[in-house]
């Protein structure tokens, strides 16, 4: 059994219309937002209405966007190693469903979901596609102003880390897609993966921050060099 471990970043949904988190600044959205100086716990703490803004705009765009054939290939990829005895194993940074939406049937989201909410008064996770408010009421408890997006800011652990790490233990082929390796700990597998003897590949518009980890690197627009990607590999072995 081939056993294919996938990381997504926010670059293979960049060509959807949602914004990266880092490079050149955007417009819309990100010249009114940084969105570093609100991933945080504290600035939730400090201004929870600022924050909600900032969750709130980007839920709404997220409605009006659709998956683009990078997230079809592979959920494509997903389908056709099952048929043949293989395995994909995704993991995603990114809080958005375009994942779900191309048709991939089993995603971890390490960073958490948009479209839900989770209550810190009685933890909660409900689902979510309405704006939240500092005076939202928790579905489950009915406390009001408890809910928070349910999503990992910087300082908190993500979500899946054991089976993740178990996961890509077991794997024949890491491969990231649309990440900056920037942050921690999703930015540490490609290393995690080299020390286990995996091969490693990259798919991104540019060279990540630890390009020099991938023994496989292929530069171009996610939208184009997934599904080239994906055929190869579904024509190999
Ligand atoms: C294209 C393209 C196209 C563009 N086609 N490609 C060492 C070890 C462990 C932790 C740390 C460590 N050092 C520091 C830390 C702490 C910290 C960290 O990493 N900080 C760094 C900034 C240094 N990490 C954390 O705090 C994490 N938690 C943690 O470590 O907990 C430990 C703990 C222990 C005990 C108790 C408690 C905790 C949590 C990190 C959470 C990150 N959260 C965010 C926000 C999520 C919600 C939201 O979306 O708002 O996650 S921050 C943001 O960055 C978001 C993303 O998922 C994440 C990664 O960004 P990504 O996806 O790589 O996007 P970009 O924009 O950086 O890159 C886009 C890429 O796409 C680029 O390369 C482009 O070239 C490319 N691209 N267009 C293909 N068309």
């Amino acid at each position: 059994m081939m056993r294919i471990f996938v990381l997504t970043g926010a670059g293979i949904s960049a060509e959807s219309g949602l914004g990266t988190f880092r490079g050149k600044p955007g417009d819309g959205l990100w010249a009114k937002f940084d969105p570093m100086k609100l991933a945080t716990p504290e600035a939730f703490a400090a201004d929870p209405g600022a924050v909600h803004a900032f969750y709130n705009a980007r839920r709404n765009n997220l409605l009006t966007t659709k998956p683009n054939p990078a997230h079809v290939a592979l959920a494509r990829l997903e389908t056709e190693l099952a048929k043949r005895g293989d395995k994909l194993f995704l993991v995603t940074q990114n809080i958005d469903n375009l994942h779900e939406r191309a048709g991939s049937r089993r995603v971890i989201h390490m960073h958490g979901e948009l479209l839900k909410a989770r209550c810190t008064q009685c933890q909660a996770v409900v689902s979510w596609h309405d704006d939240l408010e500092t005076t939202s009421v928790c579905p489950r408890c009915e406390q009001i102003s408890a809910l928070r997006p349910h999503v990992v800011w910087f300082g908190e652990m993500p979500f899946e880390m054991d089976m993740i790490s178990d996961a890509l233990s077991i794997s024949d082929l890491f491969v990231a897609i649309g990440t900056s390796g920037s942050v921690y700990p999703a930015a540490g597998f490609v290393a995690q993966a080299r020390a286990a003897g995996i091969r490693t590949c990259e798919i991104n518009l540019d060279a990540s921050d630890n390009a020099d980890l991938f023994d496989d690197q292929r530069y171009g627009p996610a939208s184009e060099a997934v599904p080239v990607w994906v055929e190869e590999v579904l024509l190999s072995a």
